[in-house]
């Protein structure tokens, strides 16, 4: 699939880990989020999750299917393999995770993502080419994400936003409460985990996320 920064808008993630580790309600969840309006899906099987490869793939083959039902990019977290074996559309690592390097020159033809944190790590995505996008967090506090760093701020988002050439994603922390001042910022979208899978209500929470109410 071909990217655009407009699929950044809303980029929900999320594993059998955030969802108490049922897989149906994690599928539950993606669907009823594509249904409301995110612009691009990350499985993101990490943390605590203890889901067997064979059982990723089968998990992520469902998850592809509804996905590609609503023309939502499908992006795998970390695992070059797995993102063959459902031929996802992108691939998104971290710092401490596969090499970047690696990832662009083995998955050219797929959406790359990376997350930073920092000046310097944004410093030295600028000059990866090949790169679609950044990951810029966290942003606020979160309880999503094993060894999280200190969340930076919104002005810290600015400045960091400011030096990136890539397109970007805020993330981190992001609920209802306090998207606006994201919203305020230029960033091309906004990341979350908790604030869908804990919704019960998806077109409320995804509007407000794209910044529609
Ligand atoms: N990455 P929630 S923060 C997956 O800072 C992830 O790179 C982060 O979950 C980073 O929206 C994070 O529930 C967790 O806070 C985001």
């Amino acid at each position: 699939m071909h990217f655009s920064p407009e699929q950044l808008k809303v980029y929900f993630i999320a594993g059998s880990q955030n969802t108490n580790h049922d897989v149906d309600e994690l599928i539950s969840i993606v669907e009823n989020a594509c249904q409301n309006g995110i612009t691009m899906f990350q499985y993101r099987e990490k943390d605590s999750s203890t889901l067997p490869f064979a059982n990723k793939v089968a998990v992520a083959q469902k998850l592809k299917t509804i996905t590609n039902q609503y023309g939502v990019p499908f992006i795998i977290d970390d695992d070059i393999e797995l993102m063959r074996a459902v031929n996802a559309d992108g691939i998104h690592v971290g710092q401490d995770d596969t090499k970047i390097e690696q990832v662009i020159s083995t998955c050219s033809d797929k959406i790359i993502g990376l997350s930073t944190h920092d000046q310097n790590e944004v410093s030295a995505a600028n000059k990866i080419d090949g790169l679609d996008y950044i990951g810029i967090g966290p942003i606020f506090a979160t309880n999503s994400k094993a060894h999280v760093k200190e969340a930076i701020g919104i002005d810290s988002l600015v400045q960091l936003y400011a030096l990136a050439n890539h397109p970007a994603v805020a993330i981190g922390g992001i609920h209802l409460n306090n998207v606006h001042d994201v919203l305020s910022t230029d960033v091309d979208g906004i990341s979350v985990i908790s604030a869908i899978t804990k919704t019960n209500n998806f077109a409320k929470t995804i509007s407000t996320l794209k910044g529609e109410l």
